[in-house]
């Protein structure tokens, strides 16, 4: 039997800052995995074309003022190679590695009330017993695989984005269908494209993407943030998003400007490139008439770069507000379709009906194919839960606690499940955020709650019903202050048949959520029991 303080699980940008942070605090910490290496989704979505969609100078750590200073990003926004590169630098630099027991899978997980710990078994038949469990699976980790009839009986290559194989694939000559148009469809289908002798594009619903504007990040750029890069971090902490938003608290709302100006702002951030469209007015998100005049625009714009006016019609988004589904950030996604090996099928129009051996039949037509990619998407936050026997001491199931839909007070913690830690869970702003500054945010909080238990002479926490009432009620609340759950997005657990729907993330902003979580830790963690 081995014995932690802490046991971390998921070697991702969470995990392995948790890691870290537990063990400078003088935990005993332990981090599992159960991938071959440390990186967490940037380990497994290695699929061509896989890169961030926040600029790297902000989407990196911001603990160490010595790493940050160190590091050199070749891109404003890295691709999946080099940020799985600084995650294993990280880990090497800090000396991490000892402390991570990889192809370790955490099957079954159960608080002892009596002994006051959690009890582990892995696949690897370790028996770990630990004081605070700490989850940093991450919230876009579970694989959603659409249960198209027929899949198991396709004798070519099948592959999924979110479990990219480590051998090169080679589309070179082969017929390749993509099914799936969220951000990691619209990242790989312009280098697929390239590379096949022909692509087919299955699209269930349009999405909105911006352009990146990507390129090598110059010293001109970096330079003068590397020199006040601190200042830069606090700047970036300091708004709804953890990003440098060099704009943030200048917008206004889209009705105080003319319409040629609403159109000069809209252009500007097509040009600058990012997520930035999405949000140029300040009621972005909260007025349909403002967010009509943004999808206007980009529509306009796919009009435009798209030659065949059926196909751009097939791509315009109409069925729900902009960034009210995720917002996607691509590299001449839209030009991809004026290429003569490229076909896109609306599947509203023409729904799959089955896989076959040699390809895809859908209603109205039969496709032959050499290789089917997968883009489509995760079980958002629930879908790591629902893989691991995670028992509170009665023997419950966390995911019977959440059958209408997942459960917690800050997004940290669950009631009935003690000393029971997350890392951007359902209910906090993780994925509406710069997530590496989000998980850091997490992990400090908890580090800070196990060392006053600790200095206090407690050894057990718990949200209180209350509480997780309250927050649950309250993050639902500020949801429907905005027009997002106006779609049917992962957001809302809408991809996923039969999953509730009920907003999963927290709107109201990374540093309010921060300051809100910052203070029921100084009012002696009010809304938990602590023992
Ligand atoms: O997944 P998605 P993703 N038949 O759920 C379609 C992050 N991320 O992996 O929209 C046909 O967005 C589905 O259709 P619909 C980012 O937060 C970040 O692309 O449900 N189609 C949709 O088009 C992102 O939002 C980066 O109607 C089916 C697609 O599959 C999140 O991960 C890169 C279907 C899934 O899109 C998820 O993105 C990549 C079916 N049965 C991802 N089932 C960065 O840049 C599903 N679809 C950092």
């Amino acid at each position: 039997m081995e014995h932690f303080d802490v046991i971390v699980v998921g070697a991702g940008f969470g995990g392995i800052y948790a890691t870290y942070r537990y063990r400078e605090q003088g935990f005993n910490v332990h981090c599992i995995d159960s991938a071959a290496d440390v990186g967490g989704v940037w380990y497994h979505n290695r699929y061509p074309g896989a890169r961030c969609d926040v600029r790297s100078i902000d989407y990196s750590y911001s603990f160490s003022p010595e790493l940050q200073r160190e590091w050199r990003w070749s891109e404003r926004f890295s691709a999946q190679p080099e940020i799985l590169e600084y995650a294993n630098h990280v880990v090497d630099r800090f000396g991490l590695r000892p402390l991570i027991s990889l192809c370790t899978r955490m099957d079954k997980a159960q608080w002892r009330e009596e002994a006051k710990q959690w009890q582990l078994e892995t696949n690897t038949g370790r028996d770990i017993r630990c004081q605070y469990l700490v989850l940093a699976t991450g919230p876009l980790s579970y694989p959603h695989t659409p249960d198209f009839p027929g899949l198991e009986s396709f004798g070519g290559e099948c592959y999924q984005t979110s479990r990219w194989p480590h051998e090169p694939v080679d589309f070179t000559g082969k017929r390749v269908a993509v099914v799936g148009t969220g951000s990691s469809g619209i990242q790989s289908i312009p280098v697929i494209a390239e590379q096949c002798v022909h692509l087919t594009v299955f699209q269930r619903t349009p999405n909105f993407s911006l352009p990146s504007r990507n390129g090598p990040l110059s010293d001109e750029e970096f330079e003068p943030i590397r020199q006040i890069y601190e200042e830069y971090r606090t700047e970036m902490r300091n708004n709804h998003a953890g990003q440098f938003m060099p704009d943030a608290g200048r917008s206004k709302p889209a009705a105080e400007y003319t319409p040629e100006e609403q159109q000069a702002v809209l252009e500007y951030g097509w040009e600058r490139g990012g997520i930035g469209v999405g949000g140029a007015f300040s009621d972005s998100l909260t007025n349909q008439d403002t967010n009509d005049i943004i999808a206007e625009f980009i529509r306009s714009k796919i009009r435009s770069i798209v030659v065949d006016p059926r196909v751009a019609d097939i791509l315009c988004p109409t069925d729900h507000p902009v960034s009210t589904k995720r917002p996607c950030v691509d590299t001449g996604y839209y030009e991809t379709f004026n290429r003569d090996n490229v076909e896109l099928v609306d599947v509203r129009q023409d729904p799959i009906a089955t896989i076959t051996p040699d390809g895809m039949r859908t209603q109205n037509r039969h496709f032959k194919f050499d290789i089917i990619v997968l883009a489509t998407g995760f079980d958002a936050f629930t879908g790591p839960m629902k893989a691991i026997d995670l028992l509170n001491g009665a023997g419950e199931h966390i995911m019977d606690r959440w059958q209408n839909g997942p459960r917690t007070y800050l997004g940290i913690m669950t009631s009935g499940f003690p000393n029971l830690f997350q890392v951007t869970g359902p209910g906090s702003p993780s994925i509406l955020a710069n997530c590496i500054i989000a998980a850091e945010d997490d992990v400090d909080w908890i580090g800070r709650c196990i060392a006053w238990l600790n200095e206090h002479g407690y050894n057990r926490i718990e949200a209180t019903k209350q509480a997780e009432d309250e927050w649950v009620a309250h993050v639902a609340q500020v949801a429907d202050y905005t027009l997002y759950p106006k779609a049917n997005s992962w957001y809302m657990g809408a991809n996923i048949p039969g999953k509730p729907r009920i907003f999963l993330s927290y709107v109201g902003g990374l540093q309010n959520y921060r300051a809100i979580a910052v203070s029921k830790a100084e009012a002696g963690y009010e809304g938990f029991e602590i023992a």
